[in-house]
């Protein structure tokens, strides 16, 4: 047995069962071994940057590592702007990528590049395997890391002869350590610090914001005041009617100040100290105001939901507080498209238990509150600013979740980034329904440049205007095999939505603003 074979019989007998690829000559052996061994799925993308997002949203619906497999530097490069968003994400992931045989390597052929470099970038683990007796342990061990707690991104780079080389067999598959508790005494110093009477707030991220940690933050909030927030951009999160309504932090810094304007403390749950997205001349970095603490009450590794159901005992907080609805009802607008209106229809027309990728930029911005009512659902949105993510990750989250409905919402300028998805969406006869807000216009950088006190110019007009030729994104998707819409009018797009849904597979409408 070569030791691709043994790598990929131990991939499987760990617990890996799809593999998104972009393969090229030094990843041969792999398939080879992949057209004899039963128990893995294998998806192409047909661009790097869609399989690492696609492995991105599987890991994020699926909770376990999808394994990637990719072509040397250069390929592996490719992937790197959703590799960023899935390490921000803490989405656990293995990524196999093939390269030049050792012996090969000191002639410097063409497709050779510092592959562990580019790996370490954007990878908690990085190895190189040597042997081929030792492929099979190197891949246990890649397993291994990704599934340790936050989740990380495991990236094995395989010379061409240690592939092709005889391998030792599958190694076994390696048990990870659970999850760290939070320590009692920190636990008390946040059960005071709340209890204090001075105006608080926990911000949450990660495990936090699913149903049980939401439960029991809301808890705490009845028993204590204190204020409950999310980032900007969420991994995953369990929202809808019955759902506690938990908002993000604004992207929009003066916004953002305003609503941690006033806190005494900051509590983190597994999350980061809350930061701008980026710096502007005389504003803070840290949205929190000057004389507000932050602590922390657990690191993102850590256990967020026990230690916030111990905070929530702790502090007396009733075992079940009812949920009071916040934002519009749901209803079905009309007239052009307008961000707040189309959440409000969305949230009338969503079906239960939906999965919505969000890469819907400036035309999203007040879509998140106006679902607040909608039927229950996750919310998946790329969480490392690298836009293009939306496709792939809607695409690899119907992969993990083929009983649930994917609804991608897509800006237009981020979904050029990433449209070959499409394809696989086609390919995998994929149950997603992905919304282009086809406004034509990079319009998040034209309101960033107008910020500055500058009226857009001839080079602004070159770099931020997508017309001159306009999209067409029902061309576009048509080409790729996915079925498509133009509508131009809420009440439309109601009765489109409506219809897709009605259907399985892949669906695009393209919402002309
Ligand atoms: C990988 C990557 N490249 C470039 C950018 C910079 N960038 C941020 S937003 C944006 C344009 C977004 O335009 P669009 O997707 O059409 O959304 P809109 O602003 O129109 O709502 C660009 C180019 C980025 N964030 N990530």
């Amino acid at each position: 047995m070569t030791g691709a074979e043994s790598l990929i019989r131990t991939l499987i007998a760990s617990g890996v069962q799809v593999c998104f690829a972009n393969p090229g000559t030094t990843e041969v052996q792999f398939v080879v071994a992949l057209d004899r061994v039963e128990g893995m799925r294998c998806v192409l993308g047909m661009a790097e940057t869609v399989v690492t997002g696609c492995a991105d949203g599987y890991a994020r619906m699926a909770e376990k590592p999808a394994m990637t497999l990719l072509h040397c530097g250069p390929g592996f490069a490719n992937g790197i702007a959703n590799l960023h968003n899935a390490r921000r994400a803490h989405s656990p992931m293995v990524n196999i990528v093939g390269d030049q045989a050792t012996y090969h390597r000191p002639f410097d052929p063409p497709l050779t590049a510092d592959t562990e470099g580019l790996a370490r970038s954007v990878s908690h683990w990085v190895r190189t395997s040597g042997f081929a007796q030792e492929v099979a342990i190197d891949g246990a061990e890649a397993v291994q890391a990704a599934r340790t707690p936050p989740g990380q991104i495991a990236t094995l780079v395989v010379p061409a002869d240690v592939a092709w080389g005889e391998g030792s067999g599958p190694a076994v598959s390696l048990t990870v350590a659970p999850q760290a508790q939070v320590a009692p005494e920190v636990l008390r110093t946040v059960a005071r610090i709340l209890c204090s009477g001075e105006p608080a707030m926990l911000f949450l991220n990660g495990q936090a914001l699913r149903e049980a940690g939401l439960v029991a933050a809301h808890r705490i909030s009845h028993a204590t005041g204190a204020k409950l927030l999310g980032p900007t951009h969420v991994p995953r999160m369990a929202r809808g009617r019955g759902r506690v309504p938990v908002d993000r932090m604004p992207f929009v810094v003066d916004m953002a100040l305003q609503v941690f304007a006033g806190l005494k403390h900051v509590i983190l749950v597994g999350a980061k100290p809350p930061v701008g997205f980026f710096a502007y001349p005389g504003k803070p970095s840290l949205m929190a105001p000057e004389g507000c603490a932050i602590h922390s009450l657990v690191r993102p590794e850590q256990d967020a939901v026990a230690a916030l159901q111990w905070l929530a005992d702790e502090i007396g907080a009733p075992r079940i507080v009812p949920i009071k609805e916040e934002g519009p009802k749901p209803r079905i607008a009309s007239g052009p498209f307008d961000s707040e209106a189309f959440g409000m229809t969305l949230a009338a027309i969503l079906p239960e238990n939906a999965i919505v990728c969000d890469d819907a930029v400036t035309s999203g911005r007040a879509v998140f509150p106006a679902t607040f009512n909608a039927p229950p659902h996750d919310w998946i949105q790329s969480t490392g600013g690298a836009i293009g993510h939306g496709f792939p990750c809607a695409t690899g989250a119907a992969v993990a979740c083929s009983d649930r409905k994917v609804v991608c919402l897509q800006a237009d300028g981020a979904g050029m980034y990433t449209l070959q998805a499409l394809w696989t969406q086609a390919r995998e006869k994929l149950d997603v329904l992905d919304v282009v807000f086809a406004n034509r216009v990079y319009k998040i950088l034209y309101g960033e440049l107008r910020a500055t006190g500058a009226t857009p110019g001839c080079a602004s007009d070159n770099f931020f205007d997508l017309s001159r030729p306009d999209l067409d994104w029902v061309g576009l998707a048509r080409g790729m095999g996915v079925e498509a819409v133009r509508v131009e009018t809420l009440e439309t797009f109601a009765d489109t939505f409506r219809a897709a849904c009605g259907r399985r597979g892949p669906f695009l409408i393209e919402f002309r603003i």
